[in-house]
């Protein structure tokens, strides 16, 4: 069986939000042609308390898009976003949500930050999403969303991890950095994922 995961495609992430990825709108209509080729539909939700430990503003005198730390791991740090609740953590309007079956959220914990839907940061702990499409029978996943160079690319490094035979849906994702996702490609072809195409998926079934 396979999946279809749709990471973080919140109107922080798209054009006018407060982390917005150049062109991230244009995954929304990708996203929703993609879904009905798919016996289970799931997303993900950046979902952060207000002051996390990842935003720029938690740390005196750092600026966004600076490298710092977080609890001894080197952190990005960001623009304020997805903040619980704030209509930035919302999903985008356009995004047909009816066939999505259950979100997980993360960055939850002000501690931590978490890319990938699967894991946190420091991999202490899952959120339960990998037991949760075994249970569901499924064996392959399909990532589209935002961003490809972050959360998409990390949730396919652990959706490798764990076992499942990945595809990005390469179309229906969009990078914060070119140059990120570019070195994200070659590392994801290189451990196995694969590259496929929102019409390649279509006619395929
Ligand atoms: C993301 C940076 C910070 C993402 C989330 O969804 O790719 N990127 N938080
Ligand atoms: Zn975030």
């Amino acid at each position: 069986m396979k999946a279809l995961l749709l990471i973080d495609i919140q109107n922080d992430f798209v054009p006018g939000g407060a982390l917005a990825v150049t062109n991230g709108d244009a995954v929304v209509p990708l996203a929703n042609q993609l879904q009905p080729y798919f016996g289970l539909v799931v997303a993900t939700q950046d979902w952060h308390p207000a002051g996390h430990g990842s935003f720029a503003s938690s740390h005196p005198g750092r600026q966004p898009f600076e490298q710092g730390e977080l609890h001894g791991l080197p952190q990005t740090l960001w623009p304020d976003h997805c903040v619980q609740g704030t209509p930035g953590a919302g999903f985008v309007a356009g995004l047909d949500q009816h066939r999505i079956e259950a979100i997980f959220r993360k960055g939850t914990n002000s501690a931590i930050d978490s890319y990938s839907g699967f894991f946190d940061n420091g991999h202490r702990k899952s959120t339960g999403l990998a037991d949760y499409l075994r249970g569901r029978g499924v064996t392959a996943v399909y990532l589209a969303g935002l961003a490809a160079d972050f959360c998409v690319y990390f949730s396919a490094l652990d959706a490798l991890q764990e076992g499942f035979t990945v595809f990005l849906v390469e179309d229906a994702t969009r990078a914060i950095s070119a140059e990120g996702y570019k070195q994200a490609r070659i590392d994801l072809a290189q451990r196995g994922a694969q590259f496929v195409t929102t019409a390649g998926v279509v006619v395929d079934g």
